[in-house]
């Protein structure tokens, strides 16, 4: 695989629940770096940017007002194949079917609330990583 970097993002209920050291510590131990970090009270207009492909979805608007809840950490993380790594150790999007030893299996939880609140954010493409790390870090 080939050295990549992606986005990651520390959603409002990770930082709420204490958890962006876990999760640093997570993609550190991984052997991934860690080549930019910021806290960021992020505004409507980079989430539209950010979730473009979900626009007109029924979870769009509460997801937008959930990412605006608290502050989001945003770190460009660099590894071999850190984007589809960072997915893998995230685990799949809902936590009560993410596998056990996943960010999201391990620590997600589910509400049965409108939107999932599933603690990270990671691209999933090179393309993607690209494309969000402009918005994010510029
Ligand atoms: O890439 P990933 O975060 O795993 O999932 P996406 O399908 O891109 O959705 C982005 C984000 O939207 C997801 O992390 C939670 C939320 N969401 C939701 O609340 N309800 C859904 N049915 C699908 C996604
Ligand atoms: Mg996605």
């Amino acid at each position: 695989s080939q050295q990549e970097q992606t986005l990651v993002l520390v959603k409002p209920d990770g930082v709420r629940r204490n958890l962006i050291g876990e999760v640093l510590a997570r993609i550190e131990r991984k052997g991934y770096v860690v080549t930019g970090l910021k806290l960021v009270e992020a505004e409507r207009e980079l989430l539209e940017k950010h979730y473009e492909e979900h626009v007109g979805k029924p979870f769009f608007e509460p997801l937008l007002e959930f990412m605006m809840s608290g502050p989001i950490v945003a770190a460009r993380v660099e590894g071999h194949g850190v984007v589809e790594g960072f997915r893998s150790l995230a685990g799949a999007t809902n936590p009560t079917t993410a596998a056990p030893g996943t960010i999201r299996g391990d620590l997600g939880r589910d509400w049965g609330a409108k939107v999932i609140e599933n603690i990270v954010h990671g691209s999933d493409s090179v393309d993607s990583a690209e494309r969000e790390l402009a918005i994010w870090f510029g």
